[in-house]
């Protein structure tokens, strides 16, 4: 049995709809990052975690890859090509969606307010947009890479969602199209449904 230690509006997401969309029970602990009992069990205080045959992983990538891997689901094999060239996505939307977003939150509520530098989300946003647009480029089909759809793919689309509210636009049509199809599906909106209980 799994448990997910992280609220459903976090990185915790990822994990929560992978879980949803293979079908794999598990219990969710919604605690916010350095809540004491997230403390317990990560010290870093980050979420999410995933505690599994008595022990606590940590990071939402290195999770989701985990699952994918374990149940063999959504995940190319490991050792062949399509996985060098999915984990290449998950890497680049880490490095260029993710830590773009990241970085706007940060200078926003995250940092001790006389560390945020607020003037960096007006480059931010420009990169975000700028990052997106290679993505679509490159997209290879109605997912990233093709028919299949991958991890990848949901991480990218918890950091579409993620643009949303933080009001980071990428203004590209195929992205919005390809957003629609994955929100489109039964798990990611019984994912989002646990956002709204
Ligand atoms: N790369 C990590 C980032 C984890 C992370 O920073 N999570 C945020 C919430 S979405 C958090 O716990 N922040 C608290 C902090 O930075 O101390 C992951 O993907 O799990």
């Amino acid at each position: 049995m799994y448990e997910v230690f992280g609220g459903i509006a976090s990185r915790a997401f990822r994990v929560i709809w992978l879980l949803d969309e293979m079908g794999v029970a598990f219990t969710h602990h919604d605690l916010k990052p350095h809540a004491p009992e997230l403390l317990a069990v990560n010290p870093s205080g980050k979420v999410p975690a995933l505690k599994v045959a008595g022990e606590i992983l940590t990071d939402s990538s290195a999770i989701m890859t985990f699952l994918a891997d374990k149940h063999g689901q959504f995940t190319h094999p490991a050792g062949t090509i399509a996985r060098a060239k999915q984990d290449g996505w998950f890497h680049q939307i880490l490095d260029e969606v993710d830590a773009v977003l990241w970085a706007g939150a940060r200078h926003s509520f995250i940092l001790p307010e006389a560390q945020r530098v607020p003037e960096v989300k007006d480059s931010l946003k420009w990169e975000f947009k700028r990052n997106v647009a290679r993505i679509a480029e490159r997209m290879e089909g109605p997912y990233l890479q093709g028919e299949e759809i991958t991890i990848a793919d949901f991480l990218l689309l918890h950091c579409l969602n993620w643009a949303v509210s933080a009001k980071f636009e990428h203004g590209s049509e195929k992205i919005d199209a390809y957003a629609k199809r994955i929100r489109a599906r039964e798990s990611f909106k019984a994912a989002r449904a646990r956002l709204a209980a």
